[in-house]
């Protein structure tokens, strides 16, 4: 009894006390914002930094609740020869991830990029015909799919797929196999892992007016065939260089009142080099505006960011004299994007 009653007192005594400071002090870091949030938080993940470099692993295990495998599972890695599978970085961040409690973002499918050889080859010489690249594709989404079934929350199934122009892109697969390779490839993807949240994933769609209208006709005709896709997925490449994409929470809603769920995929920020203490502010709230656009939206269940560490980033390699686009530095050091996403609340 006495302990009920003092129990009922320390209730009372905490409805009437003001709320202690503690109630919105900031995250220790990106895994707890991650709880608060109620949205996964992720990174890519360089497979070879992962194996050599003990502090980025320190880093993306302490961090991130989420990966993506950054190159570890396109197919020119998994199949560099044809029917020699090499599924070694791929398993390699997967298992990194479930020792971690990471859950997976598969990455990626169907893409015009990163293909191997043999099959470029063997489609531009005529060896493989249009009957048997479709063989060829429905059996790389099988292979790849099942051999992660249950250990994949979402997959790229399709990856850039409108070009810039805002028509289907001329790959491969469109010139070869026509416009139903889409559908196929969620449905075979759905065949394989059924458990799986199957995406159609672009950069520039946060912005980028034609290739919006043709992605949204691409989700609405797979809806009302009954294909399986389930989200939408925002890579989110930004540079300060451009004004931020002021309508991207409203691009979001028009996907997600589909009934699509959605995710930010592979965000950073760029900027042209030299950084200077006002281009990372301006980051910083590039940043958190994407990350802050994904909370807003019920449906949007994830925001990744592409690599975390300016030590390895895709953006010097591609844009010259650009770089300094992730919230860490090259030293693993936060930088103001990092404290600006902790900053961030649910409203
Ligand atoms: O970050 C990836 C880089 O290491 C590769 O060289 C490049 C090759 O195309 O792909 C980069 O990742 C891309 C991702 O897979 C799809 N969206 C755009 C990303 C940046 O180019």
């Amino acid at each position: 009894m006495k302990r009920l009653l003092s129990g009922l007192a320390a209730i009372a005594f905490a409805l009437a006390a003001p709320l202690p400071a503690h109630a919105d002090r900031t995250p220790d870091d990106l895994r707890e914002l991650s709880r608060t949030l109620r949205v996964h938080i992720g990174s890519a993940v360089d497979a070879t930094a992962l194996a050599g470099e003990a502090d980025y692993r320190r880093v993306l295990n302490q961090e991130f609740n989420h990966v993506t495998a950054e190159n570890a599972m396109k197919w020119e890695t998994v199949e560099p020869q044809r029917g020699a599978y090499d599924w070694e970085a791929a398993d390699a961040v997967v298992e990194n991830a479930r020792r971690n409690r990471q859950q997976v973002r598969g990455h990626t499918l169907v893409w015009h990029n990163q293909l191997p050889a043999w099959l470029i080859e063997g489609v531009d010489s005529g060896a493989i015909d249009a009957k048997e690249l479709r063989k060829i594709l429905r059996g790389h989404i099988m292979t790849e799919v099942g051999r992660y079934r249950g250990k994949i929350r979402a997959w790229d199934v399709v990856n850039e797929v409108v070009d810039d122009t805002g028509k289907l892109r001329d790959s491969i697969w469109l010139k070869h196999l026509g416009p139903g390779y889409i559908a196929d490839a969620f449905r075979w993807a759905h065949q394989a892992d059924p458990r799986a949240k199957l995406y159609i994933n672009d950069y520039n769609l946060e912005w980028d007016a034609k290739k919006i209208e043709t992605t949204l006709g691409i989700v609405k005709d797979l809806k009302a065939k009954r294909v399986p896709i389930h989200g939408i997925g925002f890579q989110g490449h930004l540079g300060i260089q451009y004004d931020y994409p002021g309508d991207f929470a409203g691009v979001m809603r028009r996907f997600t009142d589909l009934g699509l769920e959605a995710a930010i995929t592979e965000a950073d920020v760029r900027m042209v080099m030299p950084a200077t203490a006002e281009k990372l502010a301006t980051q910083a709230d590039y940043y958190q505006r994407m990350l802050s656009t994904c909370v807003a939206n019920k449906r949007c269940v994830e925001f990744t960011v592409w690599g975390f560490t300016d030590r390895h980033s895709w953006v010097p390699d591609w844009f010259e004299g650009e770089g300094a686009a992730n919230i860490m530095d090259e030293n693993l050091a936060p930088k103001p994007a990092y404290d600006a996403l902790l900053a961030v609340r649910r409203k």
